[in-house]
């Protein structure tokens, strides 16, 4: 039975990875911080005692920051592959902290890739690049674009992948880039953008709220859906050689678009409740980020199967459904129709 060990497997990507690994049969093991109230609702539903027999997911406390803690892990679970999700991933907020998102998104993973080099070169490494790192650079983004980086979280998240090319490169190891595009699902984080819109919606139609407060709605985003971007990180792990690969939709929407069709599909107008806030700018921005993710569809048969509409229907129907209201269901019928082979559990 293979192993696995992910770090952020409490988070949006961990949660679906850490699923579609059990599905594939493998032993998961996860890292999680301690917290004073419970932070695993997005594993809780795969979690069973790790006493019963057949038990294959298991949980270790660990924290980026902590090296000591990191290495024993590895050393003690001596996985086949590593899936290096956990990062401080909010770019808005790094520019609140940036000293802390250098420590746990860029040293984080310097203190992994130096514990696997000395345990075992033979583990294979994925690390969560992101499409950010490009920032600034001319679309449409690809392996071979310049990196223009916009953020403390971008600049963090372009010294991990230089590590890995570098740890690849020095010590042969197998390590890989995934250069993801923005992935959205109802179990995306309750701040980014795209989740703060459906679920501001529901809590707008429950009269919970009156206005959804936003930032800048000309920036434009590549967005996909995050069960099948977690796919992709598992393909590259079994390409024959370690490499790095943009994963994307390839076609691009502005924030005001996401609202537009948001509000469409529960037949409101976006100007009746969506209001601006200053304080959800950033000082830098990145303005428009396309992937061209050819390689990936060439080298690892990756394709998405969610467009922009499908991911708005899906998102919406799942925070209406959470906030006790009636659901549309065109997102359901998304599902059913585009994933006869689902691994992962409703949301
Ligand atoms: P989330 O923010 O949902 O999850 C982040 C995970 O990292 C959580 O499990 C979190 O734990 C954990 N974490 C944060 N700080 C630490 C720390 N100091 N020590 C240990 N674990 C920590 O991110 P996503 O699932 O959306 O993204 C996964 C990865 O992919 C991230 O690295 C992100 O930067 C990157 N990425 C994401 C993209 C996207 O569109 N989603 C696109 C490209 C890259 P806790 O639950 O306790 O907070
Ligand atoms: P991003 O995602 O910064 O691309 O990083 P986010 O959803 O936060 O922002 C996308 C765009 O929307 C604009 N925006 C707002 N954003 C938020 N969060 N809240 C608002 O109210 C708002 N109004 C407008 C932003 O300015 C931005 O242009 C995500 C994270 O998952 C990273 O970890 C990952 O690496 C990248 O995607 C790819």
């Amino acid at each position: 039975m293979k192993k696995a060990l992910i770090t952020g497997i409490t988070g949006q990507d961990g949660s679906y990875l850490a699923e579609l690994l059990l599905h594939k049969g493998y032993e998961v093991h996860g890292i999680i911080r301690r917290a004073s109230t419970f932070n695993t609702g997005r594993i809780d539903n795969i979690y069973s005692d790790p006493h019963d027999a057949g038990a294959r997911l298991f949980l270790h406390y660990g924290d980026l920051s902590d090296c000591e803690q990191i290495s024993n892990i590895i050393y003690n679970i001596c996985p086949d592959e590593i899936y290096h999700l956990g990062a401080q991933s909010h770019v808005r907020v790094s520019f609140d902290i940036p000293e802390y998102t250098s420590n746990v998104t860029g040293l984080g993973t310097t203190r992994l890739l130096e514990a696997l080099r000395r345990k075992d070169s033979k583990i294979k490494f994925y690390q969560a690049s992101s499409s950010e790192m490009f920032g600034a650079a001319k679309p449409p983004q690809n392996e071979n674009t310049e990196f223009v980086p916009r953020s403390p979280y971008a600049c963090a998240k372009l010294y991990s992948y230089w590590m890995v090319k570098n740890y690849r490169e020095g010590y042969n190891l197998f390590a890989s880039n995934g250069i993801l595009f923005n992935h959205e699902s109802p179990r995306r984080g309750e701040t980014f953008v795209t989740r703060k819109v459906t679920r501001g919606i529901a809590s707008i139609l429950s009269g919970k709220e009156k206005y959804l407060y936003m930032g800048n709605l000309d920036a434009r985003r590549d967005w996909g859906f995050a069960p099948e971007y977690v796919e992709a990180m598992w393909r590259i792990l079994q390409n024959d050689k370690p490499d790095d690969f943009v994963i994307a939709t390839g076609e691009t929407h502005s924030v005001k678009e996401f609202l537009e069709e948001a509000f469409s599909y529960v037949g409101k107008h976006m100007n009746d409740f969506v209001k601006i806030d200053s304080k959800y700018f950033r000082p830098t921005e990145v303005e428009v980020l396309i992937g061209d993710a050819s390689k990936s569809d060439k080298e690892l048969g990756w394709k998405p199967k969610v467009t922009f509409s499908d991911l708005v229907r899906i998102m919406v129907d799942a925070d209406m459904r959470a906030a006790g209201l009636e659901v549309a269901g065109e997102g359901d019928e998304i599902l059913a129709k585009k994933f006869s082979d689902k691994w992962w559990r409703g949301d």
